[in-house]
């Protein structure tokens, strides 16, 4: 339901209204989802494991095209082919990867320690290496993306074992702790140093990102997110910063929405992705 609602609200109109050409390649298809419980720590693998190899191609095709793909979920399980698919397309481009990360939660389980079972706290883990080889080795061999690639901003949830985890990995985390310390403008330059010209910025934007008072529309709300003036500064300096060449947009639930709420905010966040900004800067 989350692209419907994404296309409900407007994003195709709102970014072809910025200059942009837009083609909306409609929905890919595969299984149903089951709703059974974990195996052996996974919920619905070989599900996730067939949507995965859609969304990888899907993604591949669109960038050897010269486009600039955004996935829409769908939950952030598919940020593993999305980004398994860039990383591929970087590798051939010698372009240096870089993935922002905006998100609650880590996503940084694995089977052994994940509480939920859920493969979509799992996909940073499955890109750099850890986790089932289906998954891992969606493009090939493993890791998909280094550790160092990512940049993490917003996170406030992140479970027992994931934590140790993410430690021993190095991840780059921007927590709302330090966020809260030293502002989002700090943090956001932190993130984006040393994007150049040789960079590929991918947008991995998990909607559970925004405090829920302003986006109840997911299915795992976190308080403590980022406020309204603070997304959008979020968006404007990536867009500042330039390179953008690929966006997942994923756990929106219109289910849990109120009016559509959750979608509007998105479409307007990606707005300012591209570029839209406030009077004073246009
Ligand atoms: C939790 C929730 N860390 C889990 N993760 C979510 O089930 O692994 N990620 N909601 O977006
Ligand atoms: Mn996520
Ligand atoms: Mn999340
Ligand atoms: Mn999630």
């Amino acid at each position: 339901m989350g692209p419907e609602a994404l296309r409900v609200a407007g994003l195709a109109e709102a970014l072809r209204e910025r200059g942009l050409t837009v083609i909306d390649r409609g929905n890919l298809s595969g299984p149903v989802n089951p709703w059974l419980p974990p195996v052996d720590g996974y919920r619905h693998i070989d599900e996730v494991v067939h949507w995965n190899r859609v969304t990888m191609d899907a993604v591949y095709l669109s960038l050897g095209r010269g486009e600039l793909p955004i996935l829409l979920g769908g939950d952030h399980c598919l940020g593993i082919g999305s980004i398994t698919a860039v990383a591929r397309y970087c590798r051939e481009k010698g372009k240096t990867l870089r993935v922002l990360w905006l998100d609650a939660h880590a996503d940084f389980n694995t089977h052994e320690v994940t509480p939920s079972g859920n493969v979509h706290g799992m996909p940073v883990s499955c890109l750099c290496g850890l986790g089932p080889k289906a998954l891992t080795e969606l493009g090939g061999s493993a890791p998909a993306v280094r550790p160092e690639a990512f940049r993490q901003i917003g996170i406030r949830s992140v479970d027992a074992g994931e934590k140790k985890l993410v430690k021993e990995y190095g991840l780059d985390i921007y927590d709302m702790r330090y966020i809260d310390e030293i502002g989002m403008k700090k943090a956001m330059e932190e993130a984006l140093e040393g994007v150049d010209d040789n960079t590929h910025l991918h947008v991995s934007f998990d909607v559970d990102f925004l405090d829920p008072a302003i986006a109840p529309g997911v299915g795992t709300t976190v308080p403590g997110g980022p406020n309204y003036r603070e997304a959008q500064l979020v968006m404007e300096m990536i867009a500042d910063a330039g390179h953008v060449g690929s966006i997942d947009i994923v756990e929106l639930n219109p289910a849990f929405d109120e009016h559509n709420k959750t979608a509007q905010l998105a479409v307007d966040l990606v707005e300012s992705l591209f570029g839209k900004s406030t009077l004073m800067r246009d």
